[in-house]
């Protein structure tokens, strides 16, 4: 064996306790990493949990997503068989809206559908509750159908109308072609 492996052997000896002290040190820095990249995740995730829990959704229960209400379905027709219509004090059958007054509740939405039975085209008019819904003409076979959705935002009593010329008489008259949404605080 001569003085020159020895020497190398020594630095091997050496080099070798060097790369145990560098992977020691280099793996201790990779789990100090790993650990504070899984907190730094977990802190997200938390705030992200503790946000959507703060007080402006306090409608969203505990760990899902928020629920929407679902919309409330009202129905009208216009003029529906066998009658085509309602019985006035003028004596006569008269164009109208079945139901003529509707209740609502603040904050609800409505889904309203409107069956017009009648040779006519009306429209049901509420500027109040921003609604302008245009009913095409239908027939006593084959109703035109019509959608629109309503939420009330103020309690109150609104007069809606019809603003389509049709009858003249239901047109002056509450429950044929206007009428009254209540709305419920
Ligand atoms: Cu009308």
């Amino acid at each position: 064996m001569s003085s020159e492996s020895v020497v190398s052997g020594r630095q091997d000896g050496m080099s070798h306790r060097l790369r145990g002290l560098v992977n020691l040190v280099v793996g201790a820095v990779l789990v100090v990493a790993v650990v504070f990249a899984l907190t730094a995740g977990v802190g997200a995730i938390w705030s992200a949990v503790t946000s959507s829990s703060s007080p402006g959704a306090s409608a969203a229960p505990a760990g899902g997503a928020p629920v929407t209400p679902a919309a409330v379905a009202l129905k009208m027709t216009i003029d529906a068989p066998p009658v085509g219509g309602v019985k006035g004090s003028n004596g006569m059958v008269d164009e109208a809206y079945t139901p003529g007054t509707l209740t609502m509740s603040v904050g609800t939405t409505y889904d309203v559908t409107i069956l017009n039975y009648s040779k006519d085209g009306h429209t049901w008019t509420l500027p109040e509750l921003n609604v302008n819904a245009v009913v095409p003409v239908g027939s006593s076979s084959s109703p035109s159908v019509t959608h629109f959705t309503v939420t009330p935002k103020k309690a109150g009593t609104y007069q809606w109308f019809c603003a389509v010329p049709c009858e003249k008489w239901s047109m002056a008259t509450n429950g044929f072609m206007r009428g009254y949404v209540v709305v419920k605080a």
